[in-house]
């Protein structure tokens, strides 16, 4: 894919205000002019310095020479504290009807209704350059251009934090983030510092368990849940308010990754979600997600046996269910990485009226936190007029000057005034539409640094959580404690730690404690529940849709292409993507000797966890090719460890006969088909259409972890 840079103006879609907007910032390669200073001074030569003699030294009154160096010794900014490493779209939000009996949120005030938005996901822990696919968090932060200004709901993939207090954040990234001493590890939270916070601070449970889920090794951004993770409020015109916590659900789905799969994706495509959205977006497969509010009466504040109030602690679905409010559709990629994405600046505080604050103590630190970073990182308090972050309302106001101020002021930049008719305006106590005013509520109580006790239990919903998940699952889950635990060196933080998993369940912390080969730990003081939460597993959460699932046909010369051809484009009718995997590039031979199938990727620049299943199709030639081949028979191999659709055709059947435990389901007389646990083989010369249905059957469900090693 070519980089596309359009040229000033072009490309912009007027019915969406902060496009056009954009595009009068946008500015591509000439057609024909001669290279300028900043200055726009035309200069000769911006190649050779300008030097005292053809081997003698630079001299200083090259300014061309200078400028260039000087503009590339500045052209890096500090990238972000956490959530360096980034991805984002553009594209809008639509309202499905009017909640004006909820809120006075404009950009919720009707059907039909578009807003902009901008979307960047995240990993939390790495720099800028590290790999996409690490065990960690995902940010999911949505900045909506509403007409009343910019509002931004900056989330995460999981719907809890690991910690109750802003103030404890510091202490958590410290902890969480490479190793001051030797800056390692990059990317993952498997080391001591992080599990010695953890394990003292009994208040991250839950999110761990999380954390330690497939939710944390997302197959794509495409297919993340996201949360505001805090309770906000909804506020009407009249100043009524509503508890409201807000979540995002991807059309296609929640799906993972297994563990072994992405620490392998992460060298063979370090870029590999940031690809995924990417090639989507291009290829028009634009990403969905339905927005969903649970809502809470401010009278029904205390009725939980937790505090919302609290950010390590869910509203279960079961309790307050999800209601839906609209659509999320991302159909824009950004056209310059570090204007638009680098420069993005999100902020809890960017809200709009009819949307307001819940009193959670780590939502108001980050009220604070978010812009006294932009000032660190965007050099200065105008960060807010970058083409990216412009609102597309108007905007009015007294402040002035700083770096990088790109408006020219006229008139008076004070209130009252009486020259300038005191222009700008306050919009006034009165309660005035698209004015925003804080929801007044009472508060009344002692200045203390003290905790409500009501944030006091750190294990029940750990143990729903644990409860509700299927047992591959529960299987994953201790795989990862074992190896993040597994890389601790500190025996006391490992034994602290499983002592933790022990108040959540006894069966998780016995089998982490065996794999860890320590002693199984005693018999947690409190009982455990046996409550459940169905809407937590993933099990629950895939919707049966196959479309944008990428299939690497794997082929050689000999290929009987007719029989594959059929089966790729049944496929790409649902939306599927076929892509040739050949031994080289160029045309494969066809099994009578013609030309066959145009491989699309050689298989030596890619590898099986890049694909979500794999289809070999049949012919003499081509299954012993691959037979003989180490690179395609560890393909198959590792999609088979992976727990991937497999689908063979024919004679093709043979390449699984190598494959330990990858037993073909019994022949059922005339239907064509052996299909079990995702290996989906065409038996009969015949009709393929029972092999078709049954493959697509087996990308729709994803993954098949149950053939995966049992722990
Ligand atoms: Fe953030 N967080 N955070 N965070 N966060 C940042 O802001 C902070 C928290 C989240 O794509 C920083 O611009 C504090 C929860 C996302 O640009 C910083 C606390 C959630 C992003 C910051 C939290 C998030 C950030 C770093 C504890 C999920 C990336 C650079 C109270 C609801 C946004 C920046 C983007 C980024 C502070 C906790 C999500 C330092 C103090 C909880 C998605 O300001």
């Amino acid at each position: 894919m070519g980089v596309g840079i359009s040229t000033a103006g072009s490309g912009a879609d007027r019915d969406d205000p902060k496009d056009a907007q954009l595009a009068a910032f946008r500015s591509g390669p000439p057609e024909d002019a001669v290279v300028t200073t900043d200055q726009g001074v035309r200069v000769d030569d911006t190649d050779n310095s300008l030097r005292a003699g053809e081997r003698g030294p630079t001299l200083l009154e090259d300014f061309q020479g200078r400028e260039k160096l000087t503009h590339f010794d500045h052209e890096r900014i500090p990238e972000r504290v956490v959530h360096a490493r980034g991805s984002a779209a553009y594209g809008y939000f639509e309202c499905y009807a009017s909640l004006s009996d909820l809120t006075c949120a404009d950009f919720l005030s009707e059907a039909g209704l578009r807003t902009p938005v901008f979307v960047r996901f995240s990993t939390v822990q790495g720099p800028r350059g590290s790999a996409d696919t690490v065990r960690d968090v995902r940010g999911f932060a949505t900045k909506f251009y509403t007409r009343e200004g910019n509002y931004d709901l900056v989330g995460n993939n999981m719907p809890v934090f690991f910690i109750q207090d802003a103030i404890k954040f510091p202490d958590f990234v410290h902890a969480v983030k490479p190793e001051p001493h030797n800056e390692m590890p990059t990317g993952g939270t498997a080391h001591d510092t992080f599990w010695d916070f953890c394990s003292l601070q009994p208040e991250s449970t839950h999110m761990l368990m999380w954390a330690m889920s497939d939710r944390a090794i997302p197959r794509s951004f495409r297919m993340m849940q996201g949360f505001g993770v805090h309770t906000f409020r909804f506020v009407t015109a009249d100043g009524r308010g509503t508890f409201v916590k807000f979540h995002w659900r991807p059309k296609l789905g929640v799906a993972s990754q297994v563990w072994d799969e992405a620490q392998l994706t992460a060298g063979k495509d370090p870029d590999f979600h940031r690809r995924d959205l990417w090639e989507a977006i291009e290829a028009g497969n634009f990403p969905e997600w339905e927005l969903g509010v649970q809502l809470v009466a401010e009278e029904d504040e205390r009725s939980f046996d937790f505090d919302i109030l609290d950010a390590t602690k869910i509203i279960p679905e079961e309790l307050v269910p999800v209601r839906p409010i609209g659509r999320m559709v991302l159909d824009r990629n950004p056209e310059n990485f570090f204007a638009e994405t680098e420069q993005a600046a999100f902020h809890t505080a960017n809200i709009v009226p009819g949307i307001d604050f819940s009193n959670d103590p780590l939502l108001q630190g980050r009220n604070f936190s978010y812009l006294d970073t932009q000032l660190i990182r965007l050099g200065g308090p105008n960060f807010a007029q970058l083409p990216v972050n412009r609102p597309v309302a108007e905007v009015h106001h007294n402040h002035r000057d700083g770096y990088g101020q790109q408006v020219i002021h006229r008139g008076t930049s004070y209130a009252p005034n009486s020259l300038n008719a005191n222009q700008p305006h306050q919009g006034g106590q009165e309660r005035q539409a698209g004015v925003f005013q804080h929801y007044q509520q009472r508060i009344d109580g002692d200045v203390i640094r003290r905790r409500s006790g009501s944030f006091s239990d750190h294990y029940s919903q750990a143990t729903l959580f644990w409860n509700s998940m299927a047992d591959w699952e529960r299987r994953h889950i201790v795989e990862a404690f074992r190896f993040e635990l597994g890389k601790v060196e500190t025996a006391e933080i490992r034994e602290r730690m499983v002592g933790n998993l022990a108040r959540v369940d006894a069966d998780l912390a016995g089998r982490v404690a065996e794999g860890l080969g320590m002693p199984a730990p005693e018999k947690a003081a409190e009982p455990h529940h046996d409550r459940t939460s169905p809407a937590l597993s993933q099990d629950n959460l895939l919707p049966g849709d196959p479309s944008t699932r990428k299939v690497a046909v794997l082929a050689a010369d000999g290929v009987d292409s007719a029989r594959v051809t059929a089966v790729v484009s049944a496929l790409t009718e649902r939306g599927v993507i076929a892509e040739v995997v050949g031994p080289r590039g160029g045309t494969l031979r066809d099994q009578d000797g013609g030309s066959g199938l145009e491989v699309d990727t050689a298989l030596p620049t890619t590898a099986s966890v890049l694909y979500d299943a794999v289809l070999v199709p049949g012919g003499e030639g081509t299954v012993r090719a691959l037979a003989e081949s180490p690179d395609a028979r560890r393909f198959v191999e590792e999609a088979y460890r992976h727990g991937k659709p497999i689908g063979v055709l024919d004679n093709a059947a043979e390449l699984l006969s190598g494959i330990s435990g990858a037993d073909l389901a019994p022949d059922v007389e005339g239907s064509g088909v052996r299909s079990r646990q995702g290996l989906v083989a065409a038996v009969s010369e015949g009709d393929l259409s029972g092999f078709r249905d049954a493959f697509v059957e087996a990308l729709a469900a994803h993954r098949f972890p149950d053939r995966l090693s049992a722990s």
